[in-house]
């Protein structure tokens, strides 16, 4: 790569600012941009940017401008259009967004635009001056927007552009619907000059009294900030150093956060000039040996995968309403821990799955078929990384962060992983990392952990689909698992399709029918059984989800069918199974 192409990249990346993303519409006060914008959908990617965003319009008869926001059509925001418009079902390519709006900005505040996710890539100008562009379709990002807004009538154009690259995250190939679009809401903070920029305040790793974190004020200088947590009778001040930061330390009597009392406090964290308020939860999460510790005792994490859809509506999962459809099934299920996978989830599910006592895994999509040779994409990686920590860093739900799913090990990729795995304990030195491997050698009937990355993760997670992608060696009963590593393991994916409603046989003749499928789910829970380091499980899927990779005429239709749960919502067999094998893992703890 030549210096200007990396330089360009890495200007592009720091035109968001990570850290701003912190101050969530819970926080402060915020107006939306939601509901419906005009759209130019630009079929061969042929609109000029320019003309487009300045919204230039024919003043001769011969001033050629073809790409207009009068009369156009329009899309929801937030939303994907695949689910909006029957022509977009498919559609990989470019679409405008043109919102317009009145806005009087506060006096001495700054203003800023938040995105919650835009799929996958996009452009973001304000009255026709280019804000920033961003690269990643699932976190959130933040832009100063003081050198455009103005007083009165705004007009603000996206470009949003979700074709399949192969130096992408995730790359070309991947197993869900490519939803393309602005899919979570978009919102103008107002803030004061000199306010809290950022704030991390969790319970040190293995403590149950000392709190960790920082504050961060945007005027780099010295000056006093408070923390409080007025219910636990706790106010603390601090003085920041001349780059307006100072670390958090003080010790603390709190009513610790479970998945059996999800207690959340009211925090507020101060200076001068600004307040933030949050709910926030304080648990210890570490591991010793190959116990996994919540609170200083050993848990067993009895998970569930989802994709950020509502199945019943084939489309993108939005808000809170969709959230606690997802999150009801799972408790339902047994669940005191879900698995967002592949990519972070809406704030607004990882602060219900909080709030009703959900343990997380949150993942970023780095999945299968990445470019790891090439070498902006650590580059990429690390900033989604580090934008999913900027989110979700102070939601005690989430006791994991992962970095990859099903990444074969070759020098590459384990020098780039290894990386992550040590930037992301830097950015949080409380929570554990894991990465999902697909990887192990065989032997008999025994499997071996021994992929190298594992030496850099708390938490090793197998996907292993015994009885679907792979034969059983001999009875589930006498598989063995073992590890070149004293660290618990998660079966982060196991399962087998059914299609809701498709009876047959149990065995091979049976594929595709909800008796093959329970059988599997016996057979795996039957191997679990004897794998004394497994500390959780995490089945894939909690429903049927949409992937244009799977097109099996009869069964799937553009559905993956690996689901607990059918299209409709409705209870295929395995899950009485799963939900039988939770019950007794509750009712006798580790
Ligand atoms: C996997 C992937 C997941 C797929 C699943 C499947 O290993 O992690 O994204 O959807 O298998 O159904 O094959």
């Amino acid at each position: 790569m030549t210096k200007k192409i990396f330089f360009t990249i890495a200007l592009a990346l720091l035109l968001v600012n990570s850290s701003e993303v912190l101050a969530q519409a819970t926080l402060r006060k915020s107006f939306n941009l939601n509901g419906k914008w005009n759209v130019i959908v630009d079929w061969y990617g042929s609109g000029n940017a320019h003309d487009i965003a300045t919204q230039k319009r024919p003043v001769t008869k011969t001033d050629f401008v073809e790409f207009s926001f009068d009369n156009s059509q329009t899309l929801y925001v937030p939303g994907d259009w695949n689910s909006q418009r029957p022509e977009l079902k498919y559609y990989e390519g470019t679409v405008w967004y043109k919102r317009e709006f009145d806005f009087k900005p506060q006096t001495n505040a700054q203003t800023f635009l938040r995105f919650g996710a835009v799929s996958y890539r996009s452009e973001i100008f304000l009255n026709g001056i280019k804000l920033g562009e961003h690269e990643g379709g699932f976190t959130s990002f933040t832009l100063n927007a003081a050198r455009a807004i103005k007083t009165g009538h705004n007009v603000l154009v996206v470009k949003v552009n979700n074709e399949r690259k192969e130096d992408a995250i995730p790359a070309r190939k991947f197993d869900w619907w490519n939803y393309g679009g602005i899919t979570r809401g978009v919102w103008i903070d107002e803030k004061p000059a000199n306010h809290i920029s950022d704030f991390f305040i969790q319970l040190k790793k293995g403590s149950l009294k000392e709190l960790q974190g920082f504050v961060q004020t945007s005027e780099h200088k010295k000056q006093q900030v408070i923390v409080a947590i007025p219910e636990a009778g706790f106010k603390k001040s601090y003085t920041t150093d001349t780059s307006g930061k100072v670390a958090l330390t003080a010790s603390v009597s709190l009513k610790l956060w479970s998945p059996e009392n999800p207690k959340l406090y009211t925090v507020k964290v101060y200076n001068a000039a600004d307040t933030l308020t949050d709910e926030i939860g304080f648990r210890s999460i570490e591991v010793q040996g190959t116990d996994i510790l919540l609170n200083k005792k050993p848990v067993f994490l009895r998970g569930i995968s989802f994709h950020e859809e509502m199945p019943q509506r084939s489309g993108r999962a939005y808000g809170e309403a969709d959230a606690r459809t997802l999150l009801t099934w799972a408790k339902e299920l047994g669940c005191n821990f879900v698995r967002l996978a592949h990519y972070p989830q809406s704030e607004e599910t990882v602060r219900l799955a909080e709030k009703m006592g959900l343990m997380m895994w949150e993942e970023i999509p780095v999945w299968q078929g990445i470019q790891f040779t090439n070498p902006q994409i650590l580059q990429k990686a690390n900033h989604m990384l580090a934008e999913m920590i900027a989110r979700d860093k102070n939601r005690c739900g989430i006791v994991i962060w992962s970095l990859s799913n099903e990444t074969a090990p070759s020098p590459h990729r384990n020098s780039v992983l290894k990386q992550m795995a040590s930037d992301a304990r830097k950015a949080d030195p409380t929570r554990l990392i894991s990465s999902a491997f697909d990887h192990f050698k065989y032997n008999g009937n025994q499997i071996l952990i021994d992929d190298p990355l594992s030496e850099s993760l708390d938490v090793l997670a197998a996907n292993k689909y015994m009885g679907w992608y792979a034969k059983w060696p001999s009875e589930p009963g006498n598989v063995e698992w073992k590890s070149n590593f004293n660290k618990p393991l998660i079966i982060s994916e196991f399962g087998a399709e059914a299609l809701y409603g498709n009876h047959g046989s149990k065995d091979t003749a049976g594929l595709w029918t909800e008796e093959y499928q329970e059988q599997l789910y016996k057979d795996n829970i039957n191997m679990f059984n004897k794998i004394s380091f497994l500390r959780g499980v995490c089945p894939w899927i909690l429903a049927d989800f949409k992937s244009p990779a799977r097109m099996h005429a009869q069964c799937q239709e553009g559905w993956n069918r690996k689901g607990l749960l059918s299209d409709k919502g409705f209870k295929k067999r395995a899950w009485y199974i799963m939900n039988d094998y939770y019950k007794q893992l509750e009712a006798k703890p580790l």
